[in-house]
């Protein structure tokens, strides 16, 4: 799926966009299982705002906006089992991470249109920080993103500075990291943006009339262990290729609550 010289680019800046990793069909059956996940949400009563706080516009306008984001998307929908180990998905995992790969979490993050929620600059690394740093997230994209429905943006290089203090565990600071200095990201439906947990990221408002949905898919190297107890989900230590080389370490030493 990818050449030496793109393993080269996502380890000098970051980040790596590969087109066309899913088919039109394969995107259609991740759509139908994020609206079939909404659907659901709603007749159960769970469907929460997910949208992030910050600085980065005036708290009027942040509580009128809305993010349908819920975690473990592959415990709802077969879709996303499938999508989490696709051939072409773990072909690029194993260039740019290793032999042997786990998944870490998955999440859709669903912006819907005029009203979607931005997410202020960040890294993950706070969530769930690791021994080596090789956690990455895998964003879907499973619409056509850009600028104005809100597309991911990244800071290139900035995985470089290593770990930055956050607000709360969350977000930069919006003075010192606005999001219009992220590099906008943009895709099409079935492209995927592989970016590692140090990279600072974000992206803004959908202030667009079309939907922006993406699904998120968080892996490590199997041998690459947290160094705190910070971020438990189900399914977390799936391999999705090669060997668990620690016998003793293949389930997470955390409770389900
Ligand atoms: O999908 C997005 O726009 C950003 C998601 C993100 O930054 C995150 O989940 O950490």
């Amino acid at each position: 799926m990818i050449k030496s010289k793109d393993v080269e680019f996502y380890k000098e800046e970051g980040y790596l966009l590969v087109k066309g990793v899913f088919n039109k069909q394969e995107v259609e059956e991740m759509k139908n299982g994020i609206d079939r996940i909404i659907h659901r949400a709603a007749k159960a009563n769970k469907d929460v705002n997910a949208a992030w706080d910050g600085d980065y516009l005036p708290k009027e306008q942040l509580k009128r906006l809305v993010l349908k984001g819920f975690h473990n998307v592959h415990y709802h929908d077969s879709a996303f089992l499938k999508a989490l180990a696709h051939p072409n998905m773990v072909s690029v995992l194993k260039q740019i991470i290793g032999p042997n790969v786990q998944l870490h979490h998955s999440k859709m993050l669903v912006k819907p249109p005029e009203n979607g929620a931005a997410f202020p600059m960040h890294q993950d690394h706070p969530y769930f920080p690791h021994e080596n740093h090789t956690m990455l997230a895998a964003s879907v994209h499973l619409d056509d993103s850009t600028e104005e429905n809100g597309c991911l943006r990244v800071i290139p290089k900035s995985h470089k500075e290593g770990a930055i203090e956050h607000i709360g565990r969350h977000y930069l600071n919006h003075k010192e990291y606005p999001i219009s200095i992220g590099t906008p990201c943009p895709a099409e439906p079935g492209d995927v943006l592989f970016f590692n947990y140090l990279t600072i990221h974000g992206s803004d408002v959908n202030r667009s009339e079309r939907n922006r949905r993406n699904v998120l898919f968080q892996y490590r190297d199997a041998s690459d262990f947290p160094v705190e107890d910070t971020h438990f989900d189900w399914g977390m230590g799936l391999m999705v290729s090669g060997e668990n080389p620690h016998f003793d370490k293949v389930t997470p030493k955390y409770k389900i609550v």
